[in-house]
């Protein structure tokens, strides 16, 4: 296969986020050669593109990095609690620094075919440029969310302000002073930018067509004896982490909420608002599979809202009422729902009045027009599978992934897909990835490929790939798991259903990193 007249690689990588980079330093160790495509200018990937005020991650920032090597982590100090953009993505610079790995990463560059050729056991990969590379393997680093959404509103290319998304946001910082800032959608990124907004603009109008519930995040600032002391026992934390639901080792729950007194259930609802965080979603054990445990901690939310927003018609419209708490990822916000007792701010129900298009100077609904100086669309992504299947890649007999994952992204441990041998998908659909801490499971998966890749060289064999037995097997495994939780019965991006046309199946694997 090295006689090809193309460039070969052992290994092709596509993306350099959390993903791309820790699989390059593991390939590495086992010898390979391999390249990283990467659409940007530089390392990060989601933490690259979404760098938009307010960005910050939900996880807690002393979870959310490797643990691959003790110097590493010990090189680096994060400040808060719930680390911002900025310093996730100078951390993953850091870690890109760390261990040279830009040498084998090719930046702005995408990939656009892949094609496994079956006689010569290869994996072709052209990029935008019409560049074509050979490799053994293929892997995915692309990302869950990773392709921002753009709504199918008519009149934008006639709109004589500035507009941006969340999900594509311009490197350079941006002063909105003086300005009448629209923004459209309240999910985690319009629920993070939206308070950083109020602060600066004249006026800030938020485009709210479904309420989501939000907790705060109590962020604050780590001291340096904390975060040694959390180092010290970090891998233990981390082992432990690896064996629960969602990836967190300090996450613990109280039994049933319908097994305590109304008083007591609120005092435990209280305990972990003040804590912070998404932690919220485990007060107790059975909030994610008992609706009516759901309703108690919905109720509990809505409270809070009433109790933070003084304008009570306001609040009212703030409520979410269509989707049980948490089954669209629940929002971890700093002054969210106080942002909108400040006169600057003004809430448009378009649930109530729809938008109707985007006009020369600004938005039309159905009942109002407003008059807008930037635009600012925080409305989501086409996740888990958009960007994979936006991609031309084909296996065995030219089958096509996105026909394969057409009705339904099957795959085998949210790892690998049958047709398609040597190529690995890193938290792709049906493994924990989004409902766990990203980074555990990342690594988690990294891990895996490495040892099937090393486990392939052992046997003499020259392809590894799912049957598709396997692959039934899991996906039922997957959805009955779903099933037993509260997550498939209510739209959101897990479901593909904030996307027009895509398979409605709940991707993410709720059975735990452990399991
Ligand atoms: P989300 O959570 O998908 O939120 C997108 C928001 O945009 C949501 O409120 C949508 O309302 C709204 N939206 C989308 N299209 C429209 C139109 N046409 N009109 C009005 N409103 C619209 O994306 P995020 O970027 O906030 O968060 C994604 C994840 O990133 C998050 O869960 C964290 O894990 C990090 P809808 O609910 O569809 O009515």
């Amino acid at each position: 296969m090295r006689e090809t007249e193309n460039e070969f690689k052992d290994v092709i990588i596509i993306g350099a986020g959390f993903a791309g980079l820790g699989m390059l330093h593991r390939v590495r160790q086992l010898n390979l050669s391999a390249r990283v495509y990467e659409r940007a200018t530089n390392v990060g990937g989601t933490w690259y593109w979404n760098s938009y005020p307010g960005a910050r991650c939900d996880v807690e920032s002393l979870d959310y990095q490797f643990a691959f090597s003790d110097t590493l982590q010990r090189g680096w100090r994060w400040n808060e609690r719930f680390a911002e953009q900025k310093e996730i993505l100078a951390y993953l610079n850091y870690v890109a620094d760390s261990f040279n790995l830009r040498n084998d990463i090719q930046f702005k560059t995408s990939i656009e075919k892949a094609v496994f050729c079956e006689t010569k056991k290869i994996w072709q990969v052209v990029t935008d440029s019409g560049e074509t590379t050979n490799a053994t393997y293929l892997i995915s680093a692309v990302g869950c969310l990773s392709t921002p959404s753009m709504p199918k509103l008519p009149g934008l290319s006639s709109y004589v302000g500035r507009w941006y998304h969340t999900g594509n946001w311009p490197q350079q910082d941006m002063d909105f002073s003086g300005l009448n800032v629209g923004v459209i959608g309240t999910g985690s990124s319009g629920i993070q930018i939206i308070p950083e907004l109020a602060k600066q603009a004249q006026s800030v109008m938020v485009f709210q067509r479904s309420p989501n519930f939000s907790v705060p995040a109590n962020n604050h600032r780590h001291t340096k004896t904390f975060t040694d002391e959390y180092y010290d026992s970090f891998l233990a934390k981390r082992e432990q982490a690896s064996r629960t639901t969602y990836g967190n080792a300090n996450w613990s729950s109280y039994p049933s909420a319908l097994d305590v007194t109304d008083q007591r259930r609120n005092e435990i609802y209280e305990e972990y608002w003040n804590k912070g965080g998404a932690g919220f979603m485990v007060s107790f054990a059975d909030v994610l599979t008992n609706p009516k445990s759901n309703e108690f901690a919905a109720d509990f939310i809505r409270g809070k809202i009433d109790s933070i927003v003084k304008d009570k018609a306001l609040a009212n419209i703030l409520h979410p009422t269509d989707h049980a708490v948490g089954t669209k990822r629940i929002c971890v916000d700093t002054n969210y729902y106080e942002t909108f007792n400040k006169e600057n701010v003004t809430l448009v129900d378009v649930r109530q009045c729809p938008i109707q298009s985007i006009t020369k100077t600004g938005l039309l609904t159905l009942d109002d027009s407003y008059d807008l100086d930037v635009l600012i669309f925080a409305t989501g992504f086409d996740a888990i599978t958009g960007t994979l299947m936006r991609i031309d890649i084909r296996g065995r007999g030219g089958m096509k992934l996105s026909d394969k994952w057409a009705k339904s992204p099957n795959n085998f441990l949210g790892l690998s897909v049958a047709g398609f041998p040597n190529f690995f998908v890193i938290t792709g659909p049906g493994s924990p990835s989004v409902l766990s801490n990203m980074v555990l499971s990342i690594e988690q998966h990294v891990e895996w490929i490495a040892r099937c890749i090393s486990f392939v060289a052992e046997q003499g064999a020259k392809c590894i790939e799912a049957t598709e037995p396997a692959e039934k097997a899991w996906v039922a495994h997957v959805n009955e798991i779903a099933q037993q939780t509260l997550f498939p019965k209510n739209n959101s991006w897990y479901l593909g259903s904030n996307i027009e046309g895509k398979a409605r199946v709940f991707m993410p694997y709720v059975g735990g990193i452990g399991q």
